[in-house]
């Protein structure tokens, strides 16, 4: 670490105590920032930014006017403008492992210490309070049990998702306060397996009672239901999960209780080519064995419809019927009994049956029938209701006209969305009842203690080529998030700063007020915007944009777009939204019609049914679903209930101690060979890495003890202060250099230094030990 280096350097200095001229620097030296041109400073090494996007250390050679020649590590020489140049730290800060320690935090530094320690297999590097974690895509020894206890008896220092548990822990117990690790990135970062890993660590330590193992056995249950391969990712989450794990007073795990957000419910009825839907019904398909076979009439996923549009059904390295297995005995361990199980497995099976239902034309207005294939009946036989009943609901709907009942038959397009509905439905409310399964067997006996870890993974900020009402929703909750992560890092800075008696008056940050104002104000914002709009009949995509254009034109975090599209200002970018199909997602489609079938049938469906009817909406339900509220409790749009659910989860965070994990991918490819400077700088931009960095700028992020400043560089004062305590010869210091005192605070214990003041001394003493051994090395050779 920088410690060890630096007090190897100290030791050599203390044999020579030279008195060395100061050098004299200009005002503009002195007022040295990241920003500043860094030619004139007449350093060794620089950042040199290639054509192509990506950073090399140059040395510069010589330096006139306000160009430089620099030598590139190819051999190639240049003459450059030194605006294109950027400073580099020190080689004695090469792979700190917390960039706080960095001299220079600018871009190319950052990214250089990162892609130094992940060459080395270190994936984890603190940005100051943050664990940043780049994903190696390749097994990392960095697991294994010897860690664990390693990092148990703190016997290592080197940044590590145990490491950050292992404090969360601590704290835990030392405050008796709620904690919790965020964990946040883009698709395919890591985070899923960083949770993981996390939890291993929590079960490791607090293992004992067996509920651990529970704990750790819900991960492939929910993965199976709620994962599934995407371009991004073959092990997407396709939900946000929070965890909440608690501790008896002797620090054993007593419990958890599981809270999900909104998951996407599309996948179960359509998906991209190269992609899949849920893992679990590949490996259902693949893994069932012959007697539940036989009960659900299953065939192979290339026979179902819903599975077959992406054209693609296999992972490679991934056995599905292996999954399979291990999906029951974890459904085993959690307590969910063979009855319930195979009850689930019914409906994943009806699902299924329910793609390969088709319609036939009935009359020339496109009205239709549903065909009595072997999907309607194997669909009215999985789930238990007449063949009739569920033709009818698939083809018509009850209308009330006036006083009078009415049946109207469906168009194709109408009948395809109902039945799509009704399939995303019964998906949906096995997944909830799942988790509500889960949540009874892992129950806590005692009420909130105090003592619990909640460990979050969402799914990250998402900015394509198109973005929908999925990453509408996404990108709402990540601003949520990322206000909660300044707030919190902003507290923990400024903490620092009172306990040290400094005077921090102000650290400005960017606050996302603003945004999440645009989306959450009422009765305009875009959230009751979007609302309204859904509730009118004659509302549409391209009605709903005109009126975002009309009533948000003037916020700053919004912009009217062309063809129906609008951009937000999030903290991370700007994201252009297509309205297209952003009614039609909001409202919870399924009919009327489909949920009185639903609980009618002699499947245990209803139980789910009501179970998740209860979760959704504030009114119990009572009886019969088809006798009371069900209407009801479909007024909630999709856009409500996930904010709902946000608000909850956010709830719950606010009442901890948070400890930030930020994942990040360092290719598209999932390659452990690649390390791309640009994808990674851009998610260090998205995911705010780059913020908690420039939010220390603003602050003071450099500390030193006064004893060990006094150390480093008392060597260079002209009067010699050597006896004197290390407060006075650190000032002295200061003084001598001219640092400017709005680029210091002196503290009780520490230093305070705005960020590049170090490097400038650091310089100094370079170029100084440098001079030294030089005139030493002309002395010997002159004795010799
Ligand atoms: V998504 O938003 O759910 O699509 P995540 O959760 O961020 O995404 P995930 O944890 O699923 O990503 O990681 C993707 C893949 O990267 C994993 O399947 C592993 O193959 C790989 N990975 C991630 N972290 C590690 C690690 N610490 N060691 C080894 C890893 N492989
Ligand atoms: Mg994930």
């Amino acid at each position: 670490s920088l410690e060890d280096r630096s007090s190897i350097a100290d030791e050599d200095l203390e044999s020579v105590s030279l008195p060395f001229p100061s050098t004299s620097m200009s005002s503009r030296e002195r007022r040295w920032s990241d920003t500043t041109p860094y030619a004139t400073k007449k350093k060794l090494q620089s950042w040199f930014q290639l054509p192509n996007g990506n950073w090399e250390l140059g040395k510069i050679i010589t330096t006139s006017g306000n160009e430089s020649i620099i030598s590139l590590p190819d051999g190639k020489v240049l003459k450059v403008k030194e605006e294109s140049l950027v400073p580099a730290n020190p080689d004695i800060l090469d792979g700190v492992d917390d960039l706080m320690q960095l001299s220079y935090l600018n871009e190319p530094s950052v990214l250089y210490n990162l892609q130094y320690r992940y060459s080395q297999n270190m994936i984890y590097t603190k940005a100051g309070p943050v664990l940043v974690a780049i994903n190696p895509f390749k097994k990392v020894p960095l697991y294994r049990n010897d860690y664990i206890e390693a990092y148990k008896r703190k016997a290592i220092e080197s940044p590590h998702v145990y490491a950050i548990t292992d404090t969360a822990i601590r704290e835990m117990i030392r405050d008796e306060v709620n904690q919790s690790i965020i964990i946040s990135g883009e698709s395919g970062a890591g985070k899923t397996e960083t949770a993981k890993i996390a939890m291993q660590y929590l079960a490791a330590l607090g293992g004992g009672s067996g509920i651990e193992y529970e704990i750790l056995k819900t991960n492939p249950i929910l993965e199976a239901f709620g994962n599934a391969k995407t371009l991004r990712n073959d092990n997407s989450s396709r939900f946000g999960k929070l965890i909440e794990i608690h501790f008896s007073e002797t620090g054993k795990i007593s419990g958890a209780n599981i809270q999900t957000l909104v998951h996407q419910q599309s996948r179960v009825v359509q998906c991209n080519e190269g992609e899949r839907s849920y893992h679990i019904f590949y490996q259902l398909c693949a893994g069932a064995p012959p007697s539940l076979r036989g009960k659900l009439n299953l065939q192979n996923a290339e026979d179902y419809k819903y599975l077959r549009q992406s054209n693609c059904y296999s992972i490679i390295g991934v056995n599905d019927a292996e999954e399979f297995r291990k999906v029951m005995e974890a459904l085993d361990v959690v307590h969910i009994s063979k009855e319930d199980q195979e009850n689930v497995f019914a409906m994943l099976a009806a699902v299924l049956w329910l793609g390969n239902i088709s319609f036939d034309v009935i009359d020339n207005e496109n009205h239709v029938q549903a065909v009595e294939d072997d999907g309607l009946f194997h669909v009215a036989k999985l789930i238990g209701c007449n063949i009739e009943d569920l033709k009818l609901t698939l083809s018509t709907r009850k209308m009330k006209v006036g006083n009078d009942n009415i049946v109207q038959n469906l168009t194709l397009s109408q009948a395809i969305d109902a039945r799509d509905a009704l399939a995303k439905s019964i998906y949906a409310c096995l997944f909830d009842w799942l988790v509500e399964q889960i949540n009874k067997s892992l129950a806590v006996g005692k009420k909130r203690t105090g003592r619990s870890i909640s460990i979050l993974d969402i799914y990250g900020f998402e900015s394509f080529n198109r973005n929908s009402f999925e990453q509408f929703c996404i990108n709402y909750a990540n601003e949520r998030l990322q206000q909660h992560f300044n707030r919190h890092l902003f507290k923990l800075e400024q903490e620092e700063y009172i306990q040290d008696g400094i005077d921090w008056a102000k650290v400005e940050f960017e606050d996302n007020q603003d945004c999440l104002n645009l989306f959450e104000k009422r009765p305009l914002g875009l959230l009751s915007l979007l609302d309204e709009e859904s509730t009118f009949p004659n509302g549409t995509d391209l009605t709903f944009a005109n009126k975002l254009k009309q009533h948000l034109n003037s916020n700053l975090c919004f912009k009217g777009e062309r063809d129906q599209a609008f951009t937000v200002h999030h903290y991370a970018g700007q994201v252009t939204y297509d309205t297209t199909g952003f009614l039609e997602k909001n409202r919870d489609l399924l009919h009327l019609d489909s949920i009185q079938l639903l609980s009618s049938c002699t499947c245990p469906l209803p139980q789910i049914f009501a179970s998740h009817m209860l979760i959704q909406s504030d009114k119990p339900l009572v009886g019969p679903l088809h006798k009371s509220g069900g209407a009801d409790s479909q007024k909630l749009s999709v856009a409500t209930k996930f904010k709902g659910q946000l608000f909850q989860l956010m709830q719950r965070l606010e009442s901890t101690t948070p400890h930030f994990i930020r994942c990040i991918k360092p290719n598209n490819l999932q390659s452990p060979e690649s390390y791309e400077q640009g994808l990674v700088l851009q998610q260090l931009r998205c995911c705010g890495v780059l913020e908690v960095v420039r939010i220390s700028r603003s602050g003071f992020p450099t500390r030193m003890t006064h004893q060990k400043f006094a150390r480093r560089y008392g060597f260079l004062l002209l009067d010699n202060v050597a006896s004197q305590d290390p407060l006075t010869v650190s000032v002295a210091i200061l003084h001598q250099f001219n640092i400017l005192p709005e680029m210091y605070q002196v503290g009780y214990t520490k230093l305070f230094f705005r960020t590049g003041q170090i490097g400038v001394l650091e310089d100094t003493r370079n170029r100084t030990l440098h001079g030294i051994l030089r005139v030493q090395s002309c002395f010997r050779g002159y004795q010799a």
